[in-house]
């Protein structure tokens, strides 16, 4: 998350997402385990409109020329997804009331990635945090509703990731190949992971660079399959993606001081990255 004010650590604690909204009931296909399709543009997202609650499996591409994430925010009763963009706009990168819910983090342009994430019963939309993606682009507003169950089940992964204060704790080594990884949050602060394999002669310096410079130079590599923060720790996602070898990052850039405070865009930003909260993996 590239939120430029600080969040509440308090919402981060079980949380999750709420049960306070009143869903608008879909009038609902019967649902099926084929994958749905978000696209992400340089314009805005599109994804069906309505999903069921529960796990959903879903493929995430970007059809844009920049990079784009997806994150999926709950938004309380009476809070439409204009309101939420007003908010941020006023410099309140986290509008009371709304929760992260996952979803599919940074992907480079033409990067496609599936992800199976568990979401409850509301009203959402997509966001993307990157630069001014936020507040300049057409979030999609769509709604999760509890009449059918989900037929979706958890994939099998290859290697659990879990995201620790202030550390990732892999179960063992990725392989070159389709991996499938399973994001746990331990914590006890919400953690997010971005996966950047890194251009040939660039290091985890210039990774640290680009997200402190809040991505206004090229990426030294590319980016793609990580797992945004859920205030529902308790929330489990899968990311399925193939690996090139290579050499990839893993890295959290969740603010370390959080406040629902609005807050000087300029004010210094720590992460959980700063903290010591990346590595690097080889994949052969
Ligand atoms: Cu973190």
């Amino acid at each position: 998350m590239r939120k430029p004010i600080l969040l509440v650590l308090a919402i981060a604690a079980g949380l999750a997402c709420s049960k306070s909204s009143t869903p608008q009931r879909g009038t609902g296909t019967a649902p099926t385990d084929t994958p749905f399709t978000i696209v992400a543009t340089d314009s805005g997202f599109t994804l069906p409109d309505t999903l069921h609650a529960g796990l959903n499996h879903l493929v995430y591409e970007n059809h844009g020329r920049e990079i784009h994430e997806c994150m999926f925010i709950k938004l309380p009763d009476g809070m439409s997804a204009v309101d939420y963009v007003a908010q941020v706009k006023a410099g309140i990168a986290f509008p009371e009331g709304a929760r992260d819910c996952a979803g599919p983090g940074l992907a480079s342009p033409g990067e496609r990635v599936e992800m199976w994430v568990p979401l409850e019963e509301g009203s959402y939309i997509t966001g993307c945090w990157i630069a001014n993606h936020m507040t300049q682009r057409r979030p999609a507003a769509f709604v999760v509703h509890g009449a059918a169950r989900s037929p979706v089940s958890p994939p099998r992964e290859d290697v659990t990731v879990r995201m620790l204060d202030f550390q990732f704790v892999l179960s063992g080594p990725i392989k070159r190949g389709e991996q499938t990884l399973r994001y746990e949050t331990v914590g006890p602060s919400m953690h997010e992971a971005d996966i950047v394999r890194l251009a040939d002669g660039r290091t985890v310096d210039d990774v640290r660079k680009w997200f402190r410079d809040q991505e206004r130079d090229p990426l030294p590599g590319t980016i793609a399959s990580g797992c945004m923060d859920s205030h529902d720790l308790k929330s489990v996602s899968w990311v399925r993606r193939t690996f090139e070898p290579g050499r990839y990052v893993l890295w959290c850039d969740m603010p370390m001081i959080q406040s629902a405070e609005k807050a000087d865009s300029n004010a210094a930003r720590v992460t959980h990255a700063d903290a010591g909260m990346f590595k690097e993996v080889t994949v052969d």
